[in-house]
């Protein structure tokens, strides 16, 4: 098995295995011009601006060529809605295989119970687990009640009563300024219109969680889902805790691990920190610090497997089965010891990044990192999310705006910007890249001043950098980066 540690492991620039996915690659390309050539261009494009840009947005990666190369088949042109060995079309025995593997590489990998690896992405993952819940928790005891084998043969009136019993749940979730997600109960999303939704936040002082508050939250609302997980919160939790909390009100605990699921499988978050153990349903991504293809999957206990497992074709649409197969090889990867090194990295370099501003007098939300992200508070630069996002994607380093704890710029300008470490980890950066990408960060920001409005307030939007700036910062950053290219064995022809 290939060593998996970084980009350069997994395609080095001299190994036989690099000449063949350059081959493979090359050929695909052709094949592909041969009927659109823009597309083959834009995914030449793509892999140099890859190669080109420093991507710091936490939820980006790099999967490994096996990975990419998996995904390039005819599994692709088979429907296979259903589970594993109950299908609702014939010749699904290839399929089955793949997503049993698949299936049993994540039970091992996560100590699981239980999972599915159907969903097409972390936001159907969601959807699968809060439908898992409402059926689980709903549905099966109201058709044990009824005396019906399913809910085609209950009448008008008991369907009715049933279809409000479905909306009339709660769900107790984090707030999206502290860190929370969009599909964890939010009203623009589907989720927020299953559930009446309510947030914690996070202790005003410190940005950290406070479980009192959450236990106090639980209490009042009592929430038949608990969710816990992030997507913009600089630290570990304690989710025996939150289980705890889920067990006193009687709410199931689900927690989303969609961007953290690459340290829980490389074992940085054990025991308290571990999801797995404490939640009834765990969900995720499968390409964010994991590194694999675009997609997600559910972890489950048994007594929620069968529910889950109804996600198709009653939440998604028929299985992507070439992706699974890519999940079950990017799953087999994070099985080698080379990932635990490499998920180690991620936390320490994201340590490296907090301690090179934190030494610069940047500000960040909670202080500092205790996982892959670290969120930085752009407000003492006297800019806003959107103008420090744009003004650092000039200088040629990718990152994202975020909020930050009850930010005054609202959702759309912030005061946030959000970075990660898991894809430059993944090339190679180490401390001293991490701190230098610091220093390139506070440079840009600190050289970049808002435009002034018609009314002479100073714009949310437009920018000014200082002459030079950008420019000294890509040759900055060309350096780095050539020091870690991005897959060196892959060369297109
Ligand atoms: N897009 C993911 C992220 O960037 O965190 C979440 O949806």
């Amino acid at each position: 098995m290939t060593d998996v540690s970084t980009a350069a492991s997994y395609v080095s620039a001299d190994d036989d295995m690099s000449a063949r996915a350059s081959t493979a690659y090359s050929a695909a390309l052709d094949v592909i011009a041969s009927v659109e050539p823009r597309i083959a261009d834009a995914s030449r494009a793509e892999l140099a601006d890859q190669r080109a840009s420093l991507k710091l947005i936490a939820s980006e990666n790099y999967a490994s060529p096996a990975v990419l190369l998996t995904m390039s088949s005819w599994l692709s042109d088979k429907y296979a809605e259903g589970t594993i060995g109950h299908r609702f079309y014939a010749g699904c025995q290839n399929v089955d295989s793949v997503e049993a593997l698949a299936a049993e590489h994540a039970r091992e990998l996560f100590g699981a119970e239980h999972a599915y690896v159907q969903p097409h992405s972390g936001i159907d993952a969601n959807l699968v687990g809060f439908w898992a819940i409402l059926a689980h928790r709903i549905e099966t005891p109201a058709l044990e009640r009824l005396g019906a084998k399913n809910v085609n043969e209950l009448s008008e009136e008991d369907w009715e009563k049933l279809r409000h019993e479905f909306g009339d749940q709660r769900m107790l979730g984090m707030s999206l300024d502290a860190g929370g997600h969009l599909t964890h109960g939010f009203r623009p999303n589907i989720s927020g219109k299953m559930f009446h939704q309510r947030s914690y936040g996070t202790d005003p002082g410190t940005g950290l969680l406070d479980y009192d508050r959450v236990a106090a939250a639980a209490r009042e609302f009592r929430p038949m889902v608990l969710v816990a997980g992030y997507s913009a919160y600089p630290r570990r939790v304690n989710f025996a805790k939150m289980r705890e909390i889920a067990d006193e009100v009687g709410a199931t605990l689900m927690v989303d691990m969609a961007h953290f699921a690459g340290l829980v499988a490389g074992k940085v978050f054990t025991g308290d920190e571990d999801p797995v153990p404490h939640a009834h349903l765990t969900t995720t991504t499968t390409h964010k610090s994991l590194r694999g293809p675009r997609g997600g999957l559910v972890l489950a206990t048994e007594e929620y497997a069968a529910s889950v497992d109804r996600g198709c074709p009653m939440v998604l649409g028929g299985p992507l089965s070439h992706v699974m197969a890519a999940k079950a090889v990017a799953l087999a990867e994070a099985r080698q010891p080379s990932f635990r090194e490499y998920a180690q990295r991620i936390a320490d370099n994201a340590k490296s990044l907090a301690d090179g501003f934190l030494s610069r007098d940047a500000e960040l939300v909670t202080g500092g990192t205790d996982n892959h992200i670290v969120l930085l508070d752009v407000s003492g630069f006297g800019l806003t999310g959107r103008q420090a996002e744009s003004a650092l994607l000039d200088a040629g380093v990718v990152t994202n705006r975020n909020s930050v704890p009850a930010d005054p710029n609202g959702a759309w300008y912030t005061s946030g910007i959000r970075f990660g470490t898991p894809a430059l980890t993944t090339r190679g950066f180490g401390h001293d890249e991490f701190d230098r990408v610091a220093e390139l960060v506070v440079d840009v920001l600190s050289n970049t001043t808002p435009n002034t409005t018609k009314s002479g307030a100073p714009s949310k939007a437009t920018y000014t950098i200082a002459d030079g700036v950008a420019d000294r910062t890509k040759a900055a950053s060309a350096e780095l980066l050539d020091k870690y290219p991005l897959y060196p064995g892959l060369t297109l022809t």
